[in-house]
């Protein structure tokens, strides 16, 4: 059965789970604990030299990054989220590709910045929670103005563009990220978040982050 190794509080892994949900594929979720640093452990590393997650094995098949692996799932299940069509799949890469470079890389530095460093007491880099939220100010109206005309991310279609631009903004409440003055990327993911294949797996990042706080 396909392995899934990821984390509760990790965009990209929820990004991977969300997928195999969506293509209502079975698999095995295998917690990697970045606190105790299993992602470290010599039998990890074998999975992912620079010990990283997500991760899977799809039985002899191992695979890293979340765009790779959504990829391989929906292309493995001949699924539309992916659709093979030339044109169709370039504009799915091309969201993608913006999502990751340019909301999810500004997302992941202001939550590590305003969340992660001060609750494992390293230091808080302010530039780079300046830099993340001004690039946030300038990219998230990009997607916006396609979400106003768009009902989905490429368009009429739901596609993985959706799943990873959905795991990207996940964090944005606990990270104090305001996205509400966008009014179609929120009626759009407050849509999203009601099916199945998001509360099937998502514990809420605020829940998943309490807890771990009562737990330090
Ligand atoms: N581009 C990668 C990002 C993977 C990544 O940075 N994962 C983080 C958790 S969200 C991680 O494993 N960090 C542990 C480390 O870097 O030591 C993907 O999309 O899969």
């Amino acid at each position: 059965m396909l392995k899934i190794y990821g984390a509760d509080l990790s965009s990209p892994s929820n990004k991977v789970r969300f997928t195999a949900n969506a293509l209502r594929a079975e698999y095995e979720y295998i917690k990697v604990s970045l606190m105790k640093g299993e992602n470290r452990a010599e039998w990890f590393l074998k999975l992912h030299p620079a010990g990283k997650i997500p991760v899977i094995v799809d039985d002899d098949f191992i695979l890293f990054e979340s765009n790779a692996i959504i990829k391989y799932l929906a292309g493995k299940g001949k699924s539309t989220l992916y659709p093979e069509e030339i044109k169709k799949r370039a504009l799915i890469d091309q969201w993608m590709d913006f999502i990751a470079l340019h909301v999810n890389s500004a997302v992941s530095s202001v939550v590590y910045n305003r969340v992660f460093a001060p609750w494992i007491k390293t230091a808080v880099d302010e530039n780079a929670v300046k830099t993340g939220v001004g690039f946030l100010g300038k990219f998230l109206p990009v997607v916006e103005n396609q979400l106003a005309k768009n009902v989905h991310v490429t368009g009429e279609c739901f596609t993985l563009a959706d799943i990873a631009l959905l795991a990207a903004l996940d964090p944005v409440e606990v990270a104090e990220i305001d996205i509400k003055i966008y009014s179609n990327m929120t009626k759009w993911r407050d849509k999203l978040k009601q099916k199945d294949f998001y509360t099937r797996c998502h514990k809420d990042y605020a829940d998943a982050l309490n807890k771990m706080r009562t737990l330090a």
